[in-house]
């Protein structure tokens, strides 16, 4: 590495300083000194910041077995992306920036799915990552790890800095942390050279040199005309509802949000992540009505929501409208953080820029106490469609096929929810995300974390990880076969930091599902399967942790069961119907196919 030898870089820092955190001792001649890797540890710790995601190698090796000697907790991932996917929702959970920090080009291209998977789901992540010597770089000589990597992360994230002197760090940390964390949170990059790390700087400049941000999301108060027009357009409403989002559930204003429903009796509808913000089993969560009250709906209110492809950009046929591109007549209130957000699929009639806990609380203000509810009788239409829906559920679920399928498998998942509503549950697949958010009820406000908005496979292990680490609550991950393979190897970091995380694999043998064959009789199996009865939870057992093979709801009771007392890392081979399923699961529709057959 060309800044190790690099005679420009001062070499007299010794590598530990005495007390293992802060500055290197001074000896009796010279000042106290300190070095690029204490000051970024000592930024972050000044900011609360108390955990580190990453993948130690050239040339942050030092800086994470520094930061682990300061009294960071940092968690070692064996693929960056993974890390990555760690930090994100570790940012959602605490509303503080969560670390990856990532090694050099390849490194930071792995960590990179992860920081722009953060800013498209509006979740504040910083990814640290080491770079090779500028010089070489910008003249493309051909260094170790070469790549501009600034220049690659900025159209991917919020914003992106690079610190290339010691004195700097304090500030390009706090810049970081801001740019995260103000406004709609996102994804930010800091690049870091190899160069920075051994840097000497007195440490008294040093430590005057950092900087605790204050109040690094500021509140941002609704204009109060603002909030006026969406009460006037909400009082107006024959069939209002309200829609929930991740954003919602982010803010933390559960208490506010709770209370602004319960209190204008507003019927809700929880995006995926926003569920249990208020409990799934809530009398207005119209959850199982939802294709009936979209198109129905009259003025609708998205708190934290934006009105992409997951509601069908909020027109056609969901909605109501004639054509697949046609606005179904209803009227929008917008609560956002972001005034860009209106307007981006259809026309908001009331946007409410502002943070969602101040805005709630402004429009409950605006409510007072003699609100009317909505009419009886959209509210006895929904009831009637959903307990029509949740009693046709029940009766699925009741069913034992054998093989298990998803409804059988998921009946136990629901169970074991409702017994430990604390528990983080992490969900990825196609259908084993569909069936699990509609069958399996939340009760606690951001304990469901799972694929997003960009519907990305591969959050699994890395959810699991970080849930684990930042909640102390038992993690119950429940994965499809397929999407499971993108972090598989993470169990071992589950078992190396022995956490409680009960990963369930509903295991089908496939892409959507195991029954395909190669249409021309060859060798090669089809695209879309794997090795039939592959003996998954041999994985988990291979690093000492516990491994079952269920292929009964009864099993599956008694691996989880086990798992959440036990606390112990477990993997639950789920085998289900290798016919069960349906490609692309509930979003068949974005998967074109070939007409000629
Ligand atoms: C929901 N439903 C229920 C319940 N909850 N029925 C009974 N009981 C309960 N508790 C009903 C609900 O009314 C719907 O039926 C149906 O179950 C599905 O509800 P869901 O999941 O809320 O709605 P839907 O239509 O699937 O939502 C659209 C979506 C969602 C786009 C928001 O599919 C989504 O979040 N998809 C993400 C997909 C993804 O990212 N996949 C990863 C890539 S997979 P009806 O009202 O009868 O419609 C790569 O291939
Ligand atoms: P979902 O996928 O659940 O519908 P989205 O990710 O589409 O949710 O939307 C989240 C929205 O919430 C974004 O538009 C974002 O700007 C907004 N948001 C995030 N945090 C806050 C906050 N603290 N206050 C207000 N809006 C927020």
């Amino acid at each position: 590495m060309a800044s190790v030898t690099d005679p420009a870089a001062p070499a007299a820092a010794p590598a530990t300083p005495p007390s293992g955190v802060g500055q290197i001792a001074a000896d009796a001649q010279s000042p106290e000194m300190t070095d690029g890797f204490h000051l970024v540890i000592d930024a972050l710790k000044l900011n609360g910041i108390d955990t580190i995601f990453g993948l130690p190698g050239i040339p942050i090796t030092d800086l994470t077995r520094k930061a682990q000697a300061a009294g960071l907790r940092v968690i070692s991932f064996r693929h960056e992306q993974n890390a990555g996917y760690a930090a994100s929702i570790a940012g959602f959970m605490t509303q503080r920036p969560g670390i990856c920090l990532t090694v050099s080009a390849p490194g930071f291209l792995n960590g990179l799915t992860a920081l722009a998977n953060a800013t498209t789901n509006c979740f504040p992540m910083i990814l640290i990552s080491g770079s090779s010597e500028r010089e070489v770089v910008d003249l493309q000589q051909g260094d170790y790890e070469e790549m501009d990597q600034l220049a690659i992360a900025k159209p991917l994230c919020k914003a992106a800095f690079r610190v290339l002197h010691a004195e700097d760090i304090g500030v390009g940390i706090a810049r970081a942390i801001r740019a995260a964390v103000s406004g709609r949170p996102g994804g930010v990059y800091l690049d870091l050279p190899a160069k920075l790390f051994p840097q000497a700087v007195e440490a008294e400049a040093g430590r005057k040199s950092l900087i605790k941000v204050v109040d690094p999301a500021p509140r941002q108060i609704p204009a109060q005309d603002a909030v006026q027009r969406a009460l006037e357009l909400l009082k107006g409403a024959k069939r209002p509802l309200i829609l929930l989002g991740k954003g919602a559930a982010y803010a933390q204003a559960d208490a506010d949000i709770r209370a602004l429903v319960e209190r204008t009796g507003i019927p809700y509808l929880p995006m995926s992540m926003a569920k249990g913000l208020l409990p799934d089993t809530h009398e207005q969560s119209a959850a199982a009505a939802r294709s009936y009250v979209l198109p129905a709906a009259d003025v609708v209110m998205l708190i934290g929501a934006r009105l992409n492809w997951l509601l069908s950009h909020g027109k056609g046929k969901t909605w109501g409208g004639k054509g697949s591109k046609d606005w179904g007549g209803q009227k929008f209130i917008q609560v956002d953080i972001s005034p860009q957000e209106a307007d981006s699929n259809v026309r908001i009639d009331a946007p409410v820029v502002g943070d969602i806990g101040s805005c709630v609380s402004a429009l409950l203000a605006g409510i007072g106490p003699g609100w009317a509810k909505p009419p009886a009788d959209w509210l006895g239409a929904i009831a009637e469609r959903r307990n029509k829906n949740v009693a046709k559920m029940a009766e699925t679920l009741a069913r034992n096929p054998s093989p298990m399928n998803f409804h059988s498998a998921l009946n136990v998942v629901r169970d074991i929810v409702k017994a430990n509503p604390d528990a983080m549950l992490v969900n990825e697949g196609a259908n084993a995300l569909d069936f699990t958010r509609s069958i399996v009820d939340m009760y606690k406000p951001r304990k469901r974390l799972d694929v997003g908005t960009w519907g990305v496979m591969g959050i699994g292990m890395g959810f699991s990880v970080a849930a684990a680490v930042m909640s102390g609550q038992p993690v119950i991950a429940i994965e499809g076969d397929s999407a499971f393979g993108f972090s598989g190897m993470e169990v071992e970091t589950i078992c190396r930091y022995n956490l409680p995380v009960c990963v369930v694999i509903l295991n089908n043998n496939g892409v959507y599902r195991g029954d395909e064959v190669n249409p021309t009789g060859g060798r090669d199996p089809s695209p879309l399967v794997f090795v039939k009865g592959a003996r998954y939870e041999m994985l988990m057992e291979a690093f000492g942790g516990v491994g079952v093979k269920a292929t009964t709801p009864a099993e599956l009771r008694r691996a989880m069961e086990d798992a959440i007392a036990s606390r112990r890392p477990t993997l639950v081979n789920a085998v289900i119907d290798e016919g069960a399923g349906t490609e692309s699961g509930r979003i068949t529709a974005l998967n074109p196919t070939a007409k000629k057959k």
